[in-house]
């Protein structure tokens, strides 16, 4: 069996995605907290560097080898723990589920990541400003996925079994809410959330479960 070491932060959606996957899986990895605020924040560190050269959370390390970017750790242990699948056996399928986790991954998740708002207040700009910019992303690409989500009445994202997309969809939102976005015109979306929360690969993952949650 492999030995898994998850280096994330309670709050962070990518670190959750990745918690969500493992659990999925029936895997269990060791947690090393990296505080993103304490300290100017531990993803500076010198040790997390070398395993993350972005400055960010998560990462996997298996067997001493690390991996960093949750889509990348999430589609490593898809490929390296094919069952339960979070993949469909259709290309275009597999396609339209990688799509759906782009537009959280890289359509949203970086416009409201903590360095680039950071960024924004150097820039002079007052908090209500970029709380209101980094909520209208969120809400875009929210919108989108909506709209990309497969057909109306599907139990899931991507259809009627659970996929990476929903482990990218369900943290996306509650970061939503943290940021106060307009969940007007997104109750399909709020539907899928609702039945995946009944999953314990969702529920046993929340943020506010980690060991490292603070008030
Ligand atoms: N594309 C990366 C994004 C990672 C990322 O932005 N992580 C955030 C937490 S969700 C982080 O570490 N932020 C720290 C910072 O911005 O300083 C991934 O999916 O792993």
């Amino acid at each position: 069996m492999m030995n898994l070491i998850l280096h994330g932060y309670w709050r962070s959606s990518c670190s959750w995605r990745v918690r969500i996957v493992l659990n999925f899986k029936g895997l269990s990895a060791e947690y090393v907290p990296v505080h993103l605020v304490r300290g100017g924040g531990e993803q500076y560190y010198a040790e997390q560097r070398r395993i993350n050269p972005m400055a960010q959370v998560p990462t996997l390390v298996v067997d001493g080898r690390s991996i960093s970017q949750s889509v990348a750790i999430m589609e490593f242990l898809e490929e390296t723990f094919p069952e339960p699948a979070m993949l469909p056996r259709d290309p275009y399928q597999r396609a339209k589920v990688r799509q759906l986790v782009e537009i959280v991954n890289s359509g949203i998740q970086p416009l409201q990541n903590l360095s680039v708002l950071k960024r924004l207040n150097s820039e002079g700009w007052d908090s209500d400003r970029v709380q209101s910019w980094a909520a209208d992303w969120i809400r875009k690409g929210l919108l989108a996925y909506q709209d990309e989500m497969d057909s109306v009445g599907a139990q899931y994202s991507a259809g009627d079994s659970i996929t990476l997309a929903d482990a990218a969809l369900v943290p996306q939102l509650v970061n939503a809410r943290r940021f106060n976005v307009e969940f007007e015109g997104l109750s399909r979306l709020v539907e899928v959330e609702t039945r995946l929360m009944n999953h314990p690969a969702f529920a046993s993952t929340r943020p506010e479960l980690q060991p490292d949650m603070e008030k």
